[in-house]
């Protein structure tokens, strides 16, 4: 069981100014933030970040809204967290979302959903290494 997962405030969460109200959220279930920046996405970037779904319709309209301004990729600590973060964010789509979940409490629609959460252990890993550099985390993580 992986204590580590990727969180990132997508921009229209921070083009909504719910940066705060989204983070509350987030330590107040449980989460420690271990590193945090605001970034804006390369196209480059995000379509690493991405890659998975490189074959899919809506891989442009993606990368179009990922790279559409800044957005705030936290890395968070919690046992178990990885699947403690997915039913705090809820189901992609905000209208399969349950109740009191982030998305369903924020988002608009299944591409514009505020929140990203890793899907995996080994994706967590893959994905905080995407942001953070050993030497930022080191300082942060306590293992
Ligand atoms: P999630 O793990 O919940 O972020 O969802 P996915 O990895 O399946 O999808 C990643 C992102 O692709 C979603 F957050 C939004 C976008 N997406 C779409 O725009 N349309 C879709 O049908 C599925 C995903």
């Amino acid at each position: 069981m992986g204590n580590r997962t990727l969180a990132i405030l997508k921009p229209d969460c921070v083009r909504k100014n719910l940066i705060g109200q989204v983070i509350t959220k987030i330590t107040e279930a449980g989460f420690k933030v271990k590193g945090m920046k605001m970034v804006r996405l390369t196209n480059e970037s995000a379509g690493g970040f991405y890659e998975i779904h490189k074959e899919r319709p809506f891989f442009n309209d993606l990368l179009a809204y990922m790279t559409s301004g800044p957005c705030v990729p936290i890395a968070l600590e919690k046992e178990n967290a990885v699947e403690d973060f997915r039913k705090l964010i809820g189901a992609t789509n905000p209208e399969q979302a349950e109740e009191g979940t982030i998305r369903k409490l924020y988002a608009e629609n299944i591409e514009q959903n505020i929140i990203h959460g890793s899907d995996s252990d080994e994706n967590a890993a893959i994905e905080i290494a995407h942001f953070f550099s050993r030497k930022e985390l080191l300082e942060n993580y306590s293992d």
